[in-house]
């Protein structure tokens, strides 16, 4: 009937999470955008008229703009993810919306994945993957093709939030000696498993092999890997950013990598997403690009996308989020 509540969800959910959301469809009047790409803006402006609710992701911008499109019933937006730098949150609390997102369940897909891009750069897997491709082996190498280890090195993570400890946790088993964070406060009940250092981001750059970027993207990490970052990195270390790609100046990298200031980085995350076809960091030998994949997995998705609904329902009905956003 007209009376149910609206709510327009900008993707095609992972399929236990879909299955879920088809199921409320007797106390809800659900719009869709029934796609694996991203709804386009006009599409979002129009859908969002009248709805009590809204399930969206990173690549949807949540501004006043939205807001004034949605009008005056708009009572939740649910992000599927951990990061909110898409939502314009003092924007959401002048409308009276409450903000749902899914912390903690994607953690360890997303430590998982820092690992994997560390280890894909320190072994020089794109050399060997394109290798393999283009079949211009030479054969065994003795002398040629070398990585390095982390026996006995330096492991910076900058962010020392649940994935960055997650992350350290992953990572300390490879046999780093030392492990140093930033974060805008010092947590040292996170550190104390791992004796992890609390220190500035020079300290930090000067003295890390592996550098893993881990935290939010906000007005104080926005370009924090720029030019004078990159200087005063060892030529040697590997950067890691599975967070936003905003994080870091993709132009200062380009030149700080062809300078050999580090030895590579590997990304899962780009501005924009993709990048374009034939981009220079795609191009670069020592630079490794994932396509956003940090909380890609089965288990994970179906996890957020089933807390996403569950803070979504909350909202809606006025109950209390699984985790709300304190605006
Ligand atoms: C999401 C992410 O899958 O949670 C985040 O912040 O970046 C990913 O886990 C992606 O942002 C889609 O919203």
């Amino acid at each position: 009937s007209d009376s149910k509540p609206i709510v327009l969800v900008t993707r095609q959910l992972p399929s236990q999470a879909q299955a879920r959301l088809e199921s409320l469809s007797d106390e809800l009047t659900i719009r869709q955008h029934k796609s694996t790409s991203p709804i386009s803006r006009q599409d979002l402006l129009d859908g969002i008229k009248g709805a009590d609710g809204l399930i969206c992701l990173l690549s949807e911008k949540i501004d006043s703009e939205l807001l004034e499109a949605a009008g005056p019933r708009l009572k939740v937006v649910s992000t599927v993810s951990v990061g909110y730098d898409h939502v314009d949150t003092a924007a959401l609390k002048a409308h009276g919306t409450r903000l749902g997102y899914t912390p903690d369940v994607l953690t360890d897909a997303t430590a998982d994945t820092t690992v994997l891009l560390a280890l894909m750069a320190s072994r020089l897997a794109k050399r060997s993957l394109e290798i393999v491709t283009s079949g211009t082996g030479g054969g065994f190498s003795l002398s040629t093709g070398l990585g390095t280890q982390f026996t006995k090195k330096t492991l910076g993570i900058v962010g020392f939030g649940r994935i960055g400890a997650a992350t350290t946790q992953r990572l300390m088993p490879f046999g780093f000696s030392r492990v140093l964070y930033t974060a805008s406060r010092a947590h040292p009940e996170r550190a104390q498993p791992f004796k992890a250092e609390h220190v500035s981001l020079p300290t930090l750059l000067a003295h890390s092999d592996l550098v893993c970027i881990c935290c939010p993207l906000n007005q104080q990490t926005e370009g924090m890997f720029d030019a004078k970052a990159f200087a005063a990195m060892k030529p040697s270390a590997i950067l890691v950013n599975t967070a936003r790609g905003a994080i870091v100046n993709q132009d200062d990298l380009l030149a700080a990598l062809d300078r050999g200031e580090l030895a590579h980085a590997a990304l899962d995350v780009t501005v924009p997403e993709p990048l374009p076809k034939g981009h220079p960091l795609v191009r670069h030998p020592n630079c490794t690009i994932l396509p956003h994949i940090g909380s890609a997995t089965e288990e994970t998705r179906n996890a957020m996308g089933n807390m996403a609904i569950t803070n979504m329902m909350a909202g809606v009905f006025a109950e209390q989020m699984t985790a709300e956003v304190e605006l």
